[in-house]
């Protein structure tokens, strides 16, 4: 190798760093479940986020930022059969480096089927082809991204779209946008804790602790948004010139395959009844 291609090299790699630093939003590096599989364990990984109100604060009329919260992802090879749903848990964990109050976290989370972009560049809430889908939807004559009344890109309660740049102001022609569909959510406490917006449910007790199953989910693949859901904490958790990030808070997400006994042999059940009535009839 000569200098020149050395060079290069050098350059390249540095060019390349110092483009996922700058564009390293939407990522589902280091966590990524794979493909669920029935006779697999649930697995899990530990993760921190920025915020204590990274979920509830997307629940609400003007939406949220996407960086406040942690995407995960798995896939589906096949439909999920009647008797298995897919199990996902999120709990705080305090065993990590974060920065937040220990014991305060309270954790939410939506499901979306979808993908935003898994390789570089990344999809970002400020890029030129998330804020012009922004505009689309909602306008340009209100505050926040583009005039779109929207401070992120990010919906907790619905579908949202967002789209990948290297410029912020541009619109190259390789851009894309990326359409997450919405599931469900779960999340911890009461309206107290998330919040206000019409359709939330919660689990009734602020414990750190939230758990969901989803069944009927068809094959695919699909992304699971988790952070704080303490709506209050917008207010407290202030970024200012002496605070300039806001506190983290570490958490710890669950995801497997999980059977569903009852439901699976009554829904089986059915399916053979059903079978000897059209036997007998035919
Ligand atoms: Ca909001
Ligand atoms: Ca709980």
């Amino acid at each position: 190798m000569n200098w020149i291609t050395k060079f290069i090299l050098v350059a390249c790699t540095a060019l390349a760093i110092a483009g996922n630093k700058a564009l390293a939003h939407i990522s589902y590096s280091n966590r990524d479940f794979g493909t669920l599989i029935i006779s697999a364990d649930v697995s899990n990984t530990t993760q921190v986020v920025s915020s204590g109100f990274g979920w509830a604060d997307a629940t609400d009329a003007d939406w949220g930022d996407s960086h406040r919260g942690r995407f995960f992802r798995f896939t589906l090879a096949n439909p999920l059969s009647a008797d298995h749903s897919v199990r996902i848990i999120a709990e705080r964990n305090l065993n990590t480096s974060a920065s937040g109050p220990n014991g305060t976290f309270l954790p939410g989370f939506s499901l979306f089927s979808g993908l935003a972009h898994t390789t570089s560049p990344l999809a970002h809430d400020s890029s030129a082809l998330s804020v012009q889908w922004l505009q689309q939807q909602f306008g340009t004559n209100s505050t926040g991204l583009g005039g779109s009344g929207k401070e992120g890109s990010f919906n907790a309660l619905g579908d949202w779209s967002i789209g990948n740049s290297v410029s912020t102001s541009l619109i190259n022609v390789s851009d894309s946008l990326r359409n997450l569909t919405y599931i469900g959510h779960a999340a911890d406490g009461t309206s107290a804790d998330f919040g206000n917006a019409v359709g939330i449910v919660g689990d009734g007790t602020a414990d750190g602790f939230v758990t969901a199953t989803f069944s009927g989910l068809a094959a695919g693949d699909y992304s699971l948004f988790v952070g704080g859901a303490n709506y209050a904490a917008q207010t407290t958790e202030v970024l200012t010139t002496e605070v300039t990030t806001y506190p983290t808070y570490g958490v710890n997400v669950t995801v497997g395959l999980v059977p569903e006994p009852s439901t699976g042999s009554l829904l089986l059940g059915g399916a053979a009844l059903l079978a000897i009535l059209r036997r007998r009839k035919g």
